[in-house]
């Protein structure tokens, strides 16, 4: 996804004291907090994206150079990106001060100041109450050195000082800043939020548990519904937002507390009205999923859940400690597909303890998920990223491999590691990010959110059965295609898939799509341009593109 079209203020001629660099596909949400915190103390921050690319970024920050540039690595792989950007702005003599933030920075931070010495320090676990801190002694030249919450290298040794609490209330921070567009779904404004922070499992290829474990503090906090809702409408009355991605690692929905909590969310969104006029989607674990609750919730907006599944084979989610069973998984996806709302989800086909038969029975059980084209089938590889029990187990047994930003090991059946990488070239037109099943679950999400936004939309059953007829016809075709390779490749037959006819698949399926989708949005083109209903501030929604 192309980064998102920035609101800056070029005309603004005073220098940013901050500019904060990140990944912003749907808005870089922990960036958001850090520049609103850095507003309430006076300082002027830039957000930009590090998908602009060094050279548009050195460009803009030479003629004034900002008192801290702070880089956010949400995604380990993405180091090298910043190594070359902070390499060329030291070259064209920029001398602010180079922060770095985020899991792997947190987690791992020695091994990345041996390896980045470009960098001043790193802020470890949230930098709300770090990064003023840290920016007021370099404004007023004191030494930095001495506040807490952070690492450096002096000389040869790593310097860390006391780590700094998580935020404890979560709702005393300021909403966090937005200078960007949003994104779009269908046409409808979609902006990310968080109701909660902090995961409780600890499953092992996660760092999510640990940067939130090992930093001192509450594991989880979650945030007061009416101040969630506070922001929701706050952002439907300045975006004009129609769908809300709640980017929480695990919405709080266990427990008696989290019902109590859930109960209250959906009282007051009901109360406010946006159940009229909005959609939201959350991220959780399968075992939350029971028709009574999740009932309620989609009434009040739900239209989308997202679980890390990750595996459909025991041993799979035993590595992965997952604790849950494929058994848990299943009755899930059966309940939210019983009650009408849209999944997606998170698949390891591959992990340290796969071999031939458990990736052709995790296929099995992709077939069981989604071979109704209910959502497009998608896998990834287990990557052993810094910071997670993985990785510490993998380096035990000898079995890490890889480099610092491309972290990776050895399978036990080593024939699986050159069955991986041709597998994962023939089917990247499939399943990597500009892949066709990311578009397949893009187009069911718009779909959704359609369905549950306008009123009497014509052809809604056509244009779902079209969906899912090809959706699960191209998913059976995957599923043959690596069972079929799979028994080849372990019969020492290497000739494999062929990448061209995976192509030409993959291309006659986006030519269909595009053609079902256009004819829905053609059948519907008034309703869709309607305003959902009169007091919807902001006017009417434009319709979608049609591509
Ligand atoms: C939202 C999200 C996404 C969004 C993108 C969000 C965006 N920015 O555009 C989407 C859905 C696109 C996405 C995709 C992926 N994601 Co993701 N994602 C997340 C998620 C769930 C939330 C991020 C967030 O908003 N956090 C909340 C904010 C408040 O916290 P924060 O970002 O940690 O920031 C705080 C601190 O870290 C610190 N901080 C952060 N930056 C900085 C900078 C400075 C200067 C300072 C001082 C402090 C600081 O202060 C902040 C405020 O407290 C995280 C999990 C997580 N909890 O972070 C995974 C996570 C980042 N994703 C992850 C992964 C692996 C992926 C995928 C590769 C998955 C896949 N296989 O496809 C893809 C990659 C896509 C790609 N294009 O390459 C991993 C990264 C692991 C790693 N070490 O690299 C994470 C950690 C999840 C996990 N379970 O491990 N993701």
């Amino acid at each position: 996804m192309r980064p998102l079209p920035r609101k800056s203020d070029p005309l603004r001629d005073t220098a940013a004291d901050v500019v904060l660099i990140g990944y912003q596909d749907q808005g870089n949400l922990g960036m958001g907090y850090l520049a609103a915190v850095l507003q309430e103390h006076g300082y002027v921050v830039d957000m930009v994206d590090i998908r602009d690319g060094a050279e548009s970024i050195a460009s803009g920050l030479i003629g004034r150079p900002p008192l801290v540039v702070g880089f956010s690595l949400i995604f380990q792989y993405f180091l090298p990106r910043y190594r070359h950007l902070a390499t060329m702005l030291r070259n064209v003599g920029v001398t602010s001060h180079f922060t770095i933030g985020g899991h792997y920075p947190s987690l791992c931070h020695d091994e990345l100041l041996r390896n980045f010495p470009e960098l001043n320090s790193v802020v470890r676990y949230e930098g709300e109450q770090t990064l003023p801190e840290l920016v007021d002694r370099i404004r007023d030249g004191g030494d930095w050195r001495q506040i807490s919450g952070i690492a450096y290298l002096a000389d040869r040794d790593i310097v860390v000082t006391e780590p700094r609490p998580l935020v404890h209330d979560l709702d005393t921070l300021p909403f966090p800043y937005r200078p960007y567009e949003p994104e779009q779904i269908g046409g409808y404004k979609t902006l990310p939020l968080l109701a909660s922070r902090g995961c409780a499992r600890r499953c092992s290829f996660c760092s999510i548990h640990t940067f939130y474990r090992t930093a001192p503090g509450k594991v989880v906090r979650a945030r007061k519904p009416e101040k969630i809702v506070e922001e929701m409408l706050s952002l439907q009355q300045r975006f004009n937002a129609r769908v809300f991605l709640f980017q929480d690692d695990d919405f709080p929905l266990w427990g008696n507390a989290g019902r109590r909590w859930a109960d209250e969310l959906i009282g007051r969104i009901q109360d406010s009205g946006l159940t009229e006029s909005t959609v939201w989607k959350i991220s959780c674990r399968g075992e939350y999923v029971e028709p009574e609750l999740f009932s309620r919730l989609r009434d009040a907006g739900l239209f989308l859940v997202y679980m890390g599944i990750e595996s459909g084979v025991d041993q799979g989610l035993k590595i992965l400690h997952k604790e849950m069973t494929v058994e848990q998984n299943l009755a899930a996806i059966r309940t939210l597909k019983e009650i009408g709302i849209q999944f997606s989800y998170g698949f390891m086909l591959f992990d340290p303890s796969s071999t031939f038969d458990s990736v052709r029975e995790n296929v099995g059980f992709l077939r069981k998920i989604v071979g109704d084209g209910s959502a497009a089938a998608t896998f990834c590889r287990m990557l052993p990223y810094g910071g997670t029990p993985i990785r510490d187990h993998l380096a035990k047994e000898g079995r890490l491999r890889g480099d610092l930003t491309h972290p990776d090991y050895e399978f036990l059946d080593t024939r699986l590691n050159q069955y991986y990488l041709l597998l994962d070239r023939a089917m990247a037109p499939w399943i990597h990010n500009d892949g066709i099943s990311n578009e397949f679950n893009y187009a069911l999400d718009e779909f959704q959110a359609m369905r549950r936004l306008v009123r009497g939309l014509e052809q809604t059953e056509v244009y779902g059965n079209e969906l899912r007829s090809l959706i699960g016809e191209m998913n059976e075709r995957l599923f043959r295609l690596v069972e079929e390779s799979s028994f080849l490749f372990e019969s020492g037959d290497r000739s494999l898939i062929n990448p061209e006819e995976t192509k030409a698949y993959v291309d006659q399926a986006r030519a269909r799509l595009v053609r079902a989708r256009n004819n829905f949005v053609a059948e519907n083109i008034y309703r869709l341009m309607e305003p959902v209903s009169q007091d919807c501030a902001s006017g009417p929604v434009m319709a979608p593109q049609v591509h």
